[in-house]
C-alpha cells in the first residue's frame, strides 16, 4: 500500500485510500475545475474539504503542500516515475491530469499549445478579473462609494467575454469539436459570474450568445453536475 505519511497534509486530512489521488478543495470556481476534471477522466480520487470558515487553508498542514494558501491542491500517489507528486495551481493540475490520462487535451503539438493558450487566457484573465468584479459587486468592495474600481473590472470582464464570444461563434467548444481542459477552466468562472457574483446584468451577459450557448451545454454534462458539488460542504 502507498505510504503518504511523509506529506504533513495527510496528518490533517488522513487518506482512507492512499492509493487514490488525494484532492484538497472546496467547490469554488477554481476548486470545481479539478473535481470536474477528475469526474470527466474517471480517475479514482479521494476528496477532502478545506474549509475557509475554519481557515484550513492557513493551517501548517495545508501550507506544507501549497505555501500560497489557496485551493485546489492535489497529492497523486502515482505521479511521474510511480512516485507521489504534490501540486497546486488549478491550471497546472488540469494540465497534469490531461497528460496523465491522455484525455481532454489534443495529442497533436499545435492543438496542445492552442489549448494551453486558452487555459492561460482563463488563468491570467477570466479568473483574476471576474474575481475582482465579484469582490467589488458582491462582497466587501460593494460598499465603496467610488465605483471606478468596480467599473474597471466590469469593463475588463466584458472585454474578455467579448473575445471568448467571438471565438466561440461556429464552435461547439473552445477548441472546436473537442471538449478540453480550456473549457473546464473557463465555464465554472462564467457560471459563477452570472450566478453567485450576480454580475450578469452589469456585464451585459445577454449580448454574449455564444458563451451562453456553450455554458448551457457545459453545465448539463453529468461529470460537471457531479463535480460542482465536490467536495461536499460540511
Ligand atoms: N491561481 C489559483 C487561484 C486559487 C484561488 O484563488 N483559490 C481561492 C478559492 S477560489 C482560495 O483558495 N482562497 C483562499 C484564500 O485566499 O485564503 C488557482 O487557479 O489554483
Amino acid at each position: 500500500m502507498t505510504d503518504l505519511s511523509r506529506f504533513p497534509i495527510t496528518q490533517k486530512w488522513p487518506a482512507q485510500h492512499p492509493d487514490r489521488l488525494q484532492l484538497y478543495s472546496l467547490p469554488t470556481p477554481n476548486g470545481v475545475k479539478v473535481s470536474i476534471m477528475l469526474e470527466e477522466t474517471g480517475l479514482a480520487y479521494e476528496p477532502h474539504l478545506v474549509s475557509f470558515e475554519t481557515h484550513d487553508q492557513m493551517s501548517p498542514e495545508f501550507l506544507s503542500l501549497n505555501p500560497n494558501n489557496k485551493i485546489p491542491a492535489i497529492l497523486d500517489p502515482d505521479g511521474p516515475g510511480g512516485k507521489p507528486l504534490a501540486l497546486f495551481e488549478s491550471g497546472a493540475i488540469l494540465l497534469y491530469l490531461a497528460d496523465k490520462t491522455g484525455k481532454l487535451i489534443p495529442q497533436d503539438a499545435a492543438g496542445r499549445y492552442e489549448t494551453i493558450q486558452w487555459l492561460m487566457f482563463q488563468m491570467g484573465g477570466i479568473g483574476p478579473m471576474f474575481g475582482q468584479l465579484g469582490f467589488f459587486n458582491k462582497f466587501a468592495g460593494k460598499d465603496y462609494e467610488d465605483k471606478r474600481p468596480r467599473d474597471r473590472y466590469v469593463a475588463e470582464s466584458k472585454r474578455l467575454l467579448g473575445v471568448l464570444d467571438k471565438h466561440l461563434a461556429n464552435r461547439a467548444w473552445i477548441m472546436g469539436d473537442d471538449y478540453t481542459i480550456a473549457d473546464i477552466a473557463s465555464f465554472p468562472w462564467i457560471r459563477n459570474l452570472i450566478g453567485f457574483y450576480e454580475a450578469g446584468d452589469l456585464v451585459g451577459f445577454s449580448e454574449f450568445k455564444n458563451v451562453a450557448r456553450v455554458l448551457e451545454t457545459f453545465v448539463a454534462r453529468p461529470a460537471v453536475v457531479k463535480g460542482l458539488g465536490i467536495p461536499k460542504r460540511g
